[in-house]
């Protein structure tokens, strides 16, 4: 019989690129969707009829008791999360919720229903914010910048207390930025290849941005499931950094993104105070050598082809909803 896993976020980037690696390695995938007025399964439409899709809520205690309880999963991927570090200053206290407790919650559900379930929690390279050294590893000390920095360092931390506290298997992966096409349009990467690919088209002329200057360690989505998959399959529980090891500003994004067209990005790129941020992370750069050494691990999208990938996926999905609407 197939291993069960559940998935918390699965209508999400990383939720639908590892629903797609979970079906491919042979699990039977669970996937806690949260009610909403409207269908959100965009990104996991191409596999729905091969997945389980149960109704819950990080918010909602019993929901997750019940769905463990139902569904009796070997491993559960907890990626839900009010996720967009701008909002978590619109929103401090539901980000608290959902992003922090969230975690325990869910922890909580295990330990009642099922603790030998292996559990992966999403951390972030948000938890290093104002960096304490260069490039972060495991070790470096924590000093988020945001209340979703904050929130995720809750969340690391229940996790690492749970694992000590009751012998739980539970992982935390410290994941630096990671994109694709699926991306949300509200993040940077996907903003600037979308906001290309609609200018490239005649559809607008600019887009607007806040900080050029800040620096991530962008890598590829698909890669970065991969790992959270590895960490469950290791004989201990662990907590692991991954990245690329490279760092970039978001003005080298849009060079690439807009060269990739023929378009020079400095006619098209305008700025606005609005895109600010009341505390900035100004640059992350990770160190994955206990991934590469412990779990095999290694990225293998660099970021030039990261960001002309995601620039022809755009021009693509532009170009289908231009050729219906003129049709
Ligand atoms: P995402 O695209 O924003 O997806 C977030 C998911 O969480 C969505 O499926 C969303 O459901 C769900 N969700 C939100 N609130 C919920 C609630 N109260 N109960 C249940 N589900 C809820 O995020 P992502 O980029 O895939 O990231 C996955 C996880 O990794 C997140 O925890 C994120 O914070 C963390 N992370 C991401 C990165 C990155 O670069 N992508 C890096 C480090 C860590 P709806 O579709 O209904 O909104
Ligand atoms: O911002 C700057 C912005 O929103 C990146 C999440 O997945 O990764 C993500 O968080 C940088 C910031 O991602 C705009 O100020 C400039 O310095 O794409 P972002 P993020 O905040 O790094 C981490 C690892 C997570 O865990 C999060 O869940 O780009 N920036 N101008 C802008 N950012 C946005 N969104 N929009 C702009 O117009």
């Amino acid at each position: 019989m197939s291993r069960t896993a559940l998935i918390t976020g699965i209508t999400g980037q990383d939720g639908s690129h590892l629903a797609e690696l979970l079906l491919d390695l042979g699990y039977h995938v669970v996937g806690m969707v949260r009610r909403t007025s409207t269908v959100n399964f965009e990104r996991i439409a191409h596999i729905q009829e091969r997945l389980t899709l149960v109704p819950g809520d990080l918010l909602d205690q019993y929901s997750l008791v019940r769905v463990l309880q139902e569904h009796r999963p070997a491993e559960v991927y907890n990626l839900a999360a009010q996720s967009f570090v701008k909002t978590s200053w619109d929103q401090p206290v539901l980000t608290g919720e959902v992003t922090a407790l969230g975690v325990t919650r869910l922890l909580d559900a295990i330990r009642i229903v099922d603790p030998s379930i292996r559990f992966y929690q999403a951390s972030s390279s948000e938890m290093f914010g104002k960096v304490q050294e260069v490039p972060q590893r495991e070790e470096t000390p924590f000093y988020p910048r945001s209340p979703y920095g904050v929130a995720k360092v809750y969340g690391h931390w229940i996790t690492v207390n749970y694992r000590e506290s009751y012998d739980l298997f539970a992982a935390s992966g410290i994941l630096f930025n990671h994109e694709g096409p699926r991306r949300g349009l509200e993040f940077v990467t996907r903003k600037i290849t979308n906001g290309v690919a609609r200018i490239k088209h005649g559809l607008q002329d600019h887009i607007v941005l806040g900080n050029l200057d800040a620096r991530r360690d962008w890598g590829w989505a698909p890669d970065y499931v991969r790992a959270m998959w590895l960490m469950l399959q290791q004989d201990a529980p662990d907590d692991f950094v991954i990245a690329t090891g490279e760092t970039h500003a978001v003005q080298e994004f849009c060079e690439i993104a807009f060269g990739h067209v023929g378009l020079d990005w400095r006619q098209h790129v305008r700025q606005d105070p609005a895109f600010m941020r009341p505390a900035e992370v100004e640059l992350l750069i990770g160190d994955a050598s206990k991934a590469k050494s412990k779990l095999g691990w290694a990225p293998t999208v660099s970021f030039h082809d990261l960001v002309s990938g995601m620039v022809d996926a755009d021009m693509a999905v532009v170009k289908a909803a231009n050729t219906a609407v003129t049709a």
